[in-house]
């Protein structure tokens, strides 16, 4: 059973009962995180037009600037001195959860598809076969408890559909499957246009962009083990491009289609943090693991960690190569 009809039974009571309600995600969000936040705040206005709802979130993110509608910040008196149902998408762990005042919700669900470690809501939806929780909400939402009441709208569908696409990478990663498929047809049938309103908003690309790429290709090195790739985008390179840790990641899909190399890393000097944020990703080798000893973790095949400094980011490859060779790769 992918999904237990209790749960979403209380997900549609919650919602119904509740006047006000928020949705939170994580902090630097990505593709995921936002579509689903936006998709699932869509559903929710169309559906339940009396009530009031908030998206919650840190908006200083560069992740799909012409894609997402920008949110007014919210006061206490407007929302959180009410009782609110507060919904937290795509966050395993609650130190992630951007906006600490999902603390004040009167009732917390969670729904997700990264495996939990802790568990901090009421109610919690988690499946990790979901590819994105944008997939994850196509399911609840399209399930029959709540289709046969509620409607889909086009804005919903696109949004869902950019979660998904997002964190499949267009499809391309092991984690979409048939159910991946299915929800994306689905989608398609509502009034959205996937080049004009999916992709090219999703991944448009600057000359800009152009100059950071060639960069990374001039500074990238191979680990001694032969199998990782990686790259530093140090505190001058950043700023040269005006560009922050969050955005230096996205230049790891140069690297996805190398048979050669195994794992592939970006490391982006963080000035807020003073460290390195740490991006890892690969086909097949599990690299979750040495996330979560680098202060992160993740999914299996994509992961994010922290590097205290430049010696630790190193440390980090010797890791992965020595990981590589334990799972006989
Ligand atoms: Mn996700």
């Amino acid at each position: 059973m992918r999904l237990q009809k209790n749960k979403i039974e209380e997900l549609i009571n919650k919602i119904e009962q509740y006047d006000y309600i928020a949705i939170f995600r994580h902090e630097a969000p990505d593709f995921d995180a936002l579509g689903s936040q936006n998709g699932l705040y869509f559903w929710l206005k169309n559906n339940f037009p009396e009530k009031n709802f908030f998206v919650l979130g840190d908006s200083n993110t560069e992740v799909g600037k012409n894609l997402f509608p920008e949110y007014p910040s919210i006061s206490d008196d407007e929302l959180f001195s009410k009782p609110f149902l507060g919904i937290l998408l795509d966050t395993s762990d609650q130190k992630r959860i951007s906006d600490r005042r999902f603390l004040k919700a009167d009732y917390k669900i969670k729904i997700d598809h990264h495996p939990a470690d802790e568990h901090f809501a009421d109610l919690e939806i988690i499946n990790t076969s979901f590819s994105a929780v944008g997939e994850l909400l196509y399911a609840i939402l399209s399930n029959r408890i709540i289709s046969k009441k509620y409607k889909f709208n086009s804005e919903c569908a696109k949004y869902l559909y950019v979660a998904i696409a997002g964190d499949t990478s267009r499809f391309q990663n092991s984690n979409t499957t048939y159910y991946t498929f299915v929800a994306a047809a689905g989608l398609l049938k509502y009034d959205f246009n996937l080049m004009n309103d999916v992709y090219m908003p999703m991944y448009n690309r600057t000359i800009k962009d152009l100059e950071i790429e060639k960069r990374v290709m001039s500074k990238y090195k191979i680990s001694n083990g032969g199998n990782v790739a990686y790259y530093h985008l140090e505190k001058e390179d950043l700023q040269e491009f005006n560009i922050d840790s969050d955005e230096a990641k996205k230049y790891l899909s140069l690297f996805t289609f190398c048979d050669e190399i195994k794992v592939w890393v970006c490391f982006a000097y963080d000035s807020r943090k003073n460290n390195y944020r740490v991006s890892i990703r690969s086909r097949d080798i599990v690299v979750n693991k040495v996330a979560n000893k680098y202060a992160g973790g993740g999914h299996k095949f994509a992961s994010g960690a922290r590097a205290k400094n430049y010696q630790e980011t190193l440390n980090i490859i010797v890791d992965l190569d020595k990981e590589i060779i334990n799972q006989g790769k």
